[in-house]
């Protein structure tokens, strides 16, 4: 059994992944013997992610690409494929979000969540499938969201973005399945990381209404999402496929805690 979860031999990139979510899931995918590649914007926090990964016994490889950049995309595939070997397992992590009421909302602002949280995970996919089509299989694993299935208010590109990539993920697993490649969707809740600070501050009521919407009556931990990413990019899940598997707490089976 300890084998259909081994990613040894695997060369697996994660995209945005110099701390956050990211981080964390790489972390778990080394840990389990893959080869771990991943990108940033800055050359100074892949320089500074690479350390933190070196403190985790992992010695991780890092680029600087905007995966928003098709021309940046392609290039730093063929070069990852060229130092690093074929890329087996991808995570499309990369992205961003934006809190504003959506009348308020200018139509760049709602393109540039569009163009990181969805077209970006389409262009970094398009990029790795030929290869892994050739390799004879591959995971592409996209990261979606609550908000792929619940608005609320403020996040309506966010949402619009992340209940695309369901989609878009059923629809690379509908395409491409015959290949031997999985394509399938994480869901995290609400997680503990940088993008999700400003919920958290001190007097925030936001943070006690998650607390009363997780069943779990917490906040999630990048950690929490180690197991169900080692699962999905593992022989473990090769019959999984189109899946979104929501890793909430409870989160969406839940009405949220009753009056007492
Ligand atoms: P985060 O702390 O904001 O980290 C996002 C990462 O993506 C950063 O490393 C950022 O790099 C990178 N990034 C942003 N735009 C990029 C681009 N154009 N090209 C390359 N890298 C880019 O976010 P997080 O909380 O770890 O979330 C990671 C993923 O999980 C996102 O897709 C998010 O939507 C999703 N998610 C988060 C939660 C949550 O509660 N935190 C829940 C569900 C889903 P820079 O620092 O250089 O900008
Ligand atoms: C928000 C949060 C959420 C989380 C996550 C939930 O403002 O509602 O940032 O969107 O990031 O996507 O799954």
């Amino acid at each position: 059994m300890e084998n259909l979860f081994s990613l040894e031999g695997k060369v697996a990139l994660i995209t945005g992944a110099s701390y956050g979510i990211g981080f964390g899931l790489a972390v778990a995918l080394g840990k389990a013997g893959a080869r771990i590649v991943f990108n940033d914007l800055k050359q100074e926090k892949v320089d500074a992610a690479i350390l933190e990964y070196k403190k985790e016994g992992i010695d991780a490889k890092g680029y600087v690409f905007d995966v928003t950049d098709e021309v940046l995309v392609n290039r730093h595939i063929a070069l990852i494929e060229q130092e690093v070997g074929v890329i087996d397992i991808l995570i499309n992590n990369a992205g961003i979000i934006k809190r504003i009421p959506m009348h308020e909302m200018s139509a760049a602002d709602f393109r540039q969540v569009i163009d990181i949280d969805l077209n970006a995970p389409f262009i970094m996919a398009k990029a790795v499938i030929p290869s892994m089509i050739k390799k004879g299989g591959g995971k592409i694993i996209n990261i979606c969201s609550m908000m792929s299935e619940l608005g609320r208010e403020t996040v309506s590109a966010y949402a619009a973005a992340k209940g695309g990539l369901k989609m878009l993920t059923r629809n690379i697993a509908s395409e491409y399945g015959k290949y031997n490649i999985q394509c399938n969707g994480l869901g995290p809740g609400y997680i503990a990381t940088p993008q999700t600070a400003p919920l958290r501050e001190e007097g925030n009521p936001f943070n006690s209404f998650i607390i009363a919407k997780t069943p779990a009556a917490r906040w999630g931990t990048p950690e929490d999402l180690q197991g169900p990413a080692v699962f999905l990019a593992s022989k473990a899940s090769d019959f999984v496929n189109g899946h979104i598997l929501y890793v909430d707490g409870g989160i969406l089976a839940y009405i949220g805690k009753q009056p007492e």
